[in-house]
């Protein structure tokens, strides 16, 4: 099978995992690296080798024609190096959150189908392994039909130090961390069709919210996404995502330090669904470290096999519109809110 030679635009602290993971795939190299900031540029070319090196991402698609680009810059320049993307026919992998409204959103979708480029946005914590093993167990009927749900994040990790940006944005937490439990209650339980939202900002170091409490209505289940970054716990979970589901014959539990629960007529079993801990990877980013690795083998498979990547742009539509519907809800005083009415 022919070898895919991939770029990667966006050489910044989140990008390093990204490099790591293709490093990590058969049959897949990044033969070509762009950032505008000449620095970083040199930094991530060095340590990983790769002398292709492009501060104009125009300049890079022309050049160095890859058979696929991996997106890992902020949110701001998402919609103009989608469009670039497709504009050179070149498959696209756009990080989260895939667009600053759902309107960009929208048209980088239609921009990649127009020139029939697939598109994926990077959106990997349902690729965490722990809960693709909670999907698995919904999935297969273990606690029968899900009636309620909850996936929670608490935490006090100090964030803004590797990703200053978290700390300025008029939107923080249901943008950057909330996008992604709202991803999970999709995945577990499928799309939602009713949210209310109520936010708060503890730190007053900070700009934008750092506390969201949301409440969901999917095909007959509840579910509850709570996340927070001003948590203090007895011991810091960060980044765990815990979660929840009632079923009518029994509960699945993911608790803290990845340890499962399922209960149904035959009693409780335990699992121990820790993430691998990968040869690049550091505790305790391992679990999202691993789900990087997992979201690209997924993209490889799908671009090689013609198929829809999971979390493609149009998928990803459905959970902008929540996060956008969220910030509505709490604005507006908690009303309930039908995302479908945004998308
Ligand atoms: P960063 O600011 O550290 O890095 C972004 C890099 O992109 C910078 O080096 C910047 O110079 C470069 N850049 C910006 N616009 C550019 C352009 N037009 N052309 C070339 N280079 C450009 O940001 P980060 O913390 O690495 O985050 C990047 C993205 O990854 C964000 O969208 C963030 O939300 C996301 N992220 C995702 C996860 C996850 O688990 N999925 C985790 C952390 C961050
Ligand atoms: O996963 C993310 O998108 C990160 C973090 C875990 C820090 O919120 O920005």
């Amino acid at each position: 099978m022919a070898e895919l030679k991939g770029a990667l635009v966006g050489c910044g602290f989140f990008a390093v995992n990204q490099m790591h993971g293709w490093a990590g795939i058969d049959g897949v190299s990044i033969a070509a690296i762009c950032d505008r900031d000449p620095a970083r540029l040199e930094a991530m070319g060095t340590r990983f080798g790769i002398s292709r090196r492009f501060t104009d991402a125009e300049a890079m698609f022309a050049e160095a024609r890859p058979d696929f680009v991996d997106i890992a810059t902020t949110a701001p320049s998402h919609r103009v190096l989608v469009e670039l993307a497709a504009s050179h026919g070149v498959p696209v992998i756009c990080q989260k959150p895939f667009a600053l409204s759902l309107a960009d959103a929208r048209a980088m979708v239609e921009a990649c189908s127009q020139a029939g480029v697939p598109l994926m946005v990077h959106e990997n914590f349902r690729w965490q392994s722990p809960i693709r093993r909670v999907g698995e167990l919904v999935a297969t009927g273990e606690v029968g039909r899900p009636f309620f749900g909850r996936v929670s994040f608490r935490s006090a990790y100090d964030v803004y130090s590797g990703q200053p940006y978290l700390a300025e944005g008029e939107r923080f937490i249901i943008e950057d961390l909330g996008i992604h439990a709202l991803d999970i209650a999709r995945f577990l339980l499928g799309d939602a069709t009713a949210i209310t939202a109520r936010t708060a900002r503890i730190n007053s170091a900070i700009r934008g919210e750092d506390v969201a409490t949301m409440l969901l209505g999917h095909d007959g289940a509840t579910s509850v996404v709570d996340c927070s970054y001003a948590t203090k716990l007895e011991k810091e979970l960060f980044p765990q995502t815990l979660v929840e589901i009632d079923g009518t014959e029994g509960t699945i539990r993911l608790g803290a330090n990845y340890r499962l629960t399922v209960t149904n007529g035959e009693g409780s079993r335990h699992e121990d669904v820790s993430p691998l801990l990968l040869p690049w990877a550091t505790r305790p980013w391992h679990n999202i470290q691993e789900s990087v690795a997992a979201i690209q083998a997924h993209w490889v498979d799908c671009l090689r096999n013609g198929r829809e990547p999971d979390t493609s742009g149009r998928d990803n539509l459905k959970t902008l519109a929540l996060v956008e519907a969220a910030y509505r809800s709490a604005a507006e005083g908690g009303r309930t809110l039908d995302p479908a009415e945004l998308r």
